[in-house]
């Protein structure tokens, strides 16, 4: 196209990056987290970001990643609040020469050509993770083992992925049964709530698999209130690890995290000013993680940045 320009829309020579980042929202202990470690590394990095808060509504990421594509900023990141709908505004900004970079969650496009690259998390295998310390937990269990399941947010990749890995895990024992499964949104509202239902519906739950710490933290409240004792009578395992998350675990109220890293935004400004440079990058870059039992969680506790 006769574009020597390939660092995408910038129009200030000035060696700045202008980065626009579209955040899901502010759901969650992880999303709080994981908004600090972006603005941080962009001041650390001397990326100048452009922030918007999309309240969990795919509609205000759209507007934003339009907004910032008529700001011809040099790089979009955003993190996707559902996997599915993107092609056409990802269009948008690869037709403007905008480089993008999927943060945290990613899309459902067939065009891989859309974005740059993903950074974030296996979210799958943080649901196997948590399916097969229970499969171990309950190895010796002669009857049925009721599971209740909090999803995350209806239709983005970490609820999708994250009951996907639990359920092909806990397949390995046909004693563990999902005997319920609602979103509560990844929030403590809505993990509170949706427990309350389960347990009224059903008399005898004995595992919680929460999506996420808070929801988790939400449910706590519910079991409580119907009287049962949280971490003995219900076996509750939940994924991220934020401060919270782990104090719940370490008190013994949970029994089992699968860690996700919110702390991506160092590796987003590298990989920002990367493909500003028009530098190859990998398609796909996954965080390392690992898995807490009371135990783990007590020693780690004291360094726990988040
Ligand atoms: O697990 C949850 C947050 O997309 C990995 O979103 C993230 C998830 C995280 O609300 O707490």
């Amino acid at each position: 196209c006769g574009n020597s320009d390939t660092g995408g829309g910038g129009t200030k020579d000035d060696g700045k990056i202008t980065m626009g980042f579209s955040q899901v929202g502010a759901e969650s202990g992880w999303r709080t987290a994981n908004t600090i470690s972006i603005k941080e590394a962009a001041t650390a990095a001397g990326i100048e970001l452009k922030f918007d808060d999309a309240q969990q509504k795919q509609e205000n990421q759209i507007k934003a990643i339009r907004n910032y594509i008529q700001q011809k900023v040099d790089v979009i990141a955003f993190s996707p609040v559902v996997e599915s709908g993107w092609d056409t505004v990802l269009k948008e900004a690869k037709d403007a020469n905008i480089p993008v970079i999927l943060t945290d969650r990613s899309v459902d496009s067939a065009d891989k050509s859309l974005y740059k690259t993903f950074l974030g998390s296996d979210f799958v295998k943080e649901g196997k993770l948590a399916g097969e310390w229970l499969v171990e937990q309950k190895k010796t269990a002669s009857g049925p083992v009721n599971i209740v399941e909090l999803q995350g947010s209806t239709g983005a990749a970490p609820a999708n992925d994250r009951k996907k890995g639990f359920a092909e895990a806990i397949a390995a024992n046909p004693n563990l049964k999902v005997i319920a499964s609602q979103t509560g949104d990844f929030t403590r509202a809505g993990g509170k709530q949706v427990m309350e239902q389960f347990l009224k519906a059903n008399p005898k739950i004995d595992v919680l698999f929460a999506h996420n710490d808070d929801m988790g933290l939400g449910a706590l409240e519910a079991i409580t209130a119907a009287g049962k004792v949280p971490g003995k009578d219900i076996t509750i395992i939940t994924i991220d690890a934020v401060k919270d998350g782990m104090q719940a675990l370490a008190d013994g109220k949970f029994n089992f995290i699968a860690e996700c890293s919110p702390l991506l935004g160092p590796q987003l400004m590298d990989l920002a000013k990367k493909v500003k440079d028009g530098q190859e990058v990998p398609a796909r870059i996954e965080t390392q993680e690992t898995t807490f039992t009371t135990e783990q969680a007590k020693e780690a506790l004291p360094n726990r940045k988040y």
